[in-house]
């Protein structure tokens, strides 16, 4: 609770170092990330203290009930897209579940670790408690997955990394491991959609934090019917859309957050034209200096093409169309399962479509609408292990059955 005091009372900081970090609006990392952060301690904090066993059903003369205990040492390896966010997605439920913690931010964003660090310290938790650990991944993360010491790795980032955590942790000492490796997330809209409601949600799903975000609604699915005017929608809004520095407050967009990523963007861009995809607007970078890039959507994109299948971390948008059938089949054709949405006034459509669609987390007539009491995290090769909610505790907890005879028992 003392944590996420200090963390409100030093927001103006926080967030000018995360927009710092990462090139992320100032106005977004000081309304919304860093006072999540406040709250997701608020929430496990409240946690800490209900955290309990059951009392067995056992056979005739036996008695027994479950503890439920902290795992150890966690291991935390962490992405630059959210380095607020994801730093208490595991500190804050791993704390109350009784571990201690070694974070390592990304090498692209280790600023505002250090800060929390700090303000750790400040808070009253022990030192050993909560360490940060700034590295590359080949050597600082691979030592954490590989560690004999640690007891489990928490672990958000590329599917290729994720991989090589699990067979660290297999070749060492058979740590457990929570991955959220991302995704490619569809958003279905139906015919009898709120034009400017569907078109809202659909652009912001994507172009929210310059499209680093590991639920981004990259793959649009929009029914015949409404289709153009949704396209004229999604276009109009790109079009008055503003990219710049991150600090101006009529920005909507800044920079990518690292060289890397901003060549990754537009190498799928080009990909996307070359194996025929229409480009509707956008598609290129902005500037001599920096890593802006323009909104970009694309039309007529086909499952197999490449900017369907991957993700691109970026300002890239596909859109394809047809009825709910066809549209459950496409969404699911993918190798991810991380998020999805639906776009409908039709109730059976919307229910349809939430059990039919294999995601972690399905968005009725909304899009993008987490909550730190909203368990998240992938199926199929977005990962698995649930972050948020009171499941997220689990990660973080083992279960030890105690057991004693009762001599002489009547039961
Ligand atoms: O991620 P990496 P990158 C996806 C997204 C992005 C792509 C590449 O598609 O374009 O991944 O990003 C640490 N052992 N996501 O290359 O490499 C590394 O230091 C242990 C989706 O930056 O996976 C960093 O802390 N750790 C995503 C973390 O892994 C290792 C967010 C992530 O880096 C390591 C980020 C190793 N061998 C990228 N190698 C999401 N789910 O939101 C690297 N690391």
């Amino acid at each position: 609770m003392k944590f996420a005091d200090l963390i409100e009372q030093n927001i103006e900081e926080l967030a000018t170092l995360e927009a710092i970090n990462g090139g992320k609006l100032f106005s977004l990392c000081k309304f919304m990330e860093v006072p999540g952060a406040a709250m997701t301690l608020r929430y496990y904090a409240g946690a800490a203290d209900k955290i309990y066993g059951t009392v067995l059903k056992l056979s005739k003369g036996l008695q027994g009930y479950t503890l439920r205990e902290p795992i150890g040492v966690v291991g935390a390896i962490l992405p630059w897209n959210f380095p607020t966010s994801m730093f208490f997605i595991k500190a804050a439920p791993a704390l109350a579940a009784g571990c201690t913690m070694v974070i390592k931010p990304a090498e692209q964003t280790p600023l505002s670790a250090l800060y929390y660090a700090h303000l750790a310290k400040l808070a009253g938790i022990p030192d050993g408690v909560l360490n940060v650990v700034n590295g590359f991944g080949e050597t600082a993360g691979a030592a954490i997955s590989s560690h004999m010491d640690i007891d489990k790795v928490s672990f958000t980032g590329s599917t290729e990394v994720g991989r090589k955590i699990m067979m660290a942790a297999a070749a060492s000492n058979l740590k457990p491991v929570s991955l959220e490796l991302g995704g490619k997330s569809p958003l279905l809209i139906f015919d009898d959609a709120d034009v400017d409601e569907a078109a809202k949600f659909a652009f912001n799903g994507i172009f929210t934090s310059k499209g680093e975000i590991c639920v981004a609604s990259s793959r649009i699915y929009v029914q015949e019917g409404i289709y153009d005017k949704i396209v004229n929608k999604l276009i109009e809004k790109a079009n008055a859309w503003v990219v710049g520095d991150s600090f101006d407050p009529q920005v909507n967009q800044g920079p990518q957050t690292n060289k890397n990523q901003f060549e990754k963007i537009l190498s799928y861009i080009e990909h996307g034209k070359r194996e025929g995809a229409t480009l509707l607007t956008g598609g290129n970078s902005i500037g001599q200096k920096g890593y802006y890039i323009q909104p970009t959507i694309f039309a007529d994109v086909k499952e197999d093409m490449i900017i369907a299948k991957e993700e691109i971390l970026g300002p890239v948008m596909s859109l394809k169309f047809k009825t709910m059938e066809e549209a459950i089949k496409r969404a699911n054709d993918t190798t991810y399962g991380l998020a999805a949405g639906v776009i409908t006034k039709d109730l059976n459509v919307a229910n349809t479509v939430s059990r039919s669609v294999r995601a972690g987390v399905v968005w009725i007539n909304c899009y993008l609408l987490l909550d730190v009491g909203c368990p998240y995290g992938g199926y199929k090769m977005s990962g698995f292990g649930r972050e948020n909610g009171m499941d997220s505790l689990n990660e973080y907890l083992q279960t030890k059955s105690v057991v004693t005879p009762i001599l002489d028992s009547p039961w």
